[in-house]
């Protein structure tokens, strides 16, 4: 986030009438958004412990990408304990650098180090003055987002409101798609593709990189009926000399083509626009609602895929729906293979009204066995946006005891 959220209008404590972000600009039919009123939550948050747990969760298959393979997940939980109740974050930094700069040891590291000892500097603290207190600290926006996310769910669990409420969404379910990995062959990816279609999904998006694009993508459409929505992600992989053969990819009339270039080149991006037909959706690239209106002007991306780690919180990737709506560039939710945590906050994200198409909020058991929350269960294609308080899904408390591989507890002083 950095300096960058010094520049947005937050809205402070007690009985505040200005909003971190505008309602009135989102489409009709929305519920006015309000933060937490209730008396314990008035003046926001007094945190008095903050547990970080990791965890290791199995895969139910590898997944593979242009940056690499992932079989288990290194998750680091946010278990915040306060005046007025607990909540829950997760923290999307991946066990290896590979996606970007951050990881999870290093996300920890900040957290414990740099982030805490300035939450805890403060007294009470609305989760809306969360991102301002830790703008001074360049970058780790996942570390940032899980610490605000175990806020959030605190103060909203405290004053009974729904995250997805709070947000602003506008639907009780959302479309979802899934994230097909490479596949060591094609009869292997249709397969894939084929179960997945066969359990509802609405859109299929398939990773590519150099040597396995064209032709997987030219299979899929010829394997399975013509109406499927179909996509592609690069990760990041090509580079601008490969416009033309990116270009080959607009006879398969995909929804749009994810992240072909590195996360910098937003130029770049902009003149690969200019040759392929296929619009182009940015994800690594669009760190925040600045950077987002950055791409859009220059013209390097004109769908967005949000994910509010990446983007340092949920309140930020409110605030880059919201721009996005107001400029008529269609979103949709990105994963990072979250647990049941970080996918309630997600659905509920998704509910608001400019994701417009499905997103890769997959149900549990797309990636394991056994979740740590009752699982997300596909219905119709769709996943049901909790509607409990908070994040409005509980933690498998045992679930998590048989899965931790470490295990501290940071305490304010005094
Ligand atoms: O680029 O969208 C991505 C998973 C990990 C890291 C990056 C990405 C992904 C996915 C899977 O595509 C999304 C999901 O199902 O959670
Ligand atoms: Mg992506």
């Amino acid at each position: 986030m950095g300096g960058i959220s010094n520049a947005r209008p937050l809205a402070c404590g007690r009985g505040a009438s200005r909003r971190a972000w505008h309602p009135h600009r989102l489409a009709g039919g929305m519920t006015e958004l309000r933060r937490p009123t209730s008396p314990a939550t008035a003046s926001g948050l007094r945190v008095e412990a903050v547990e970080l747990r990791r965890i290791a969760i199995p895969l139910v298959a590898p997944f593979r990408t242009s940056f690499g393979v992932e079989r288990q997940r290194d998750v680091l939980l946010v278990h915040v304990l306060g005046n007025a109740g607990e909540g829950w974050g997760e923290c999307v930094a991946m066990e290896e650098p590979l996606y970007s700069s951050e990881y999870a040891d290093g996300a920890q590291r900040v957290i414990e180090e740099h982030l805490l000892p300035r939450l805890f500097a403060q007294d009470h603290l609305d989760v809306t003055d969360v991102a301002r207190v830790l703008a001074p600290i360049r970058g780790h926006r996942m570390a940032k987002a899980a610490v605000e996310m175990a806020w959030l769910d605190a103060q909203l669990r405290s004053a009974g409101q729904s995250l997805a409420a709070y947000l602003g969404a506008t639907r009780t379910s959302v479309e979802c798609g899934v994230s097909v990995g490479i596949m060591d062959s094609i009869p292997q990816l249709l397969d894939a593709v084929g179960t997945y279609l066969e359990q509802g999904y609405r859109r299929i998006k398939l990773k590519v990189e150099p040597g396995w694009d064209l032709e997987p993508v030219r299979t899929v459409r010829e394997h399975f009926p013509s109406g499927i929505l179909l996509q592609v992600d690069a990760n990041a992989a090509y580079t601008l000399a490969d416009a033309d053969h990116l270009a080959a990819l607009d006879q398969f009339d995909l929804l749009l083509i994810e992240q072909p270039l590195p996360q910098e080149e937003l130029l770049a991006h902009a003149k690969l626009a200019k040759v392929v037909r296929t619009p182009i959706c940015l994800d690594e690239s669009i760190v925040s609602a600045a950077v987002a209106t950055e791409a859009i002007e220059m013209g390097a991306c004109s769908v967005i895929n949000i994910k509010p780690g990446r983007v340092g919180g949920y309140l930020e990737a409110a605030q880059i729906h919201d721009l996005c709506l107001a400029r008529q560039v269609p979103v949709w939710c990105g994963g990072m293979l979250e647990t049941g945590v970080g996918r309630a906050a997600n659905v509920a994200l998704a509910a608001l009204p400019n994701f417009l198409l499905p997103g890769d909020t997959s149900a549990s058991d797309r990636y394991f066995r056994q979740d740590i929350t009752a699982p997300f269960i596909l219905e119709d294609g769709r996943l049901a946006v909790p509607s409990g308080p908070g994040i409005g899904v509980e933690v498998l408390r045992d679930v998590v005891d048989g899965l931790t591989t470490s295990r501290r507890v940071v305490r304010r002083v005094g």
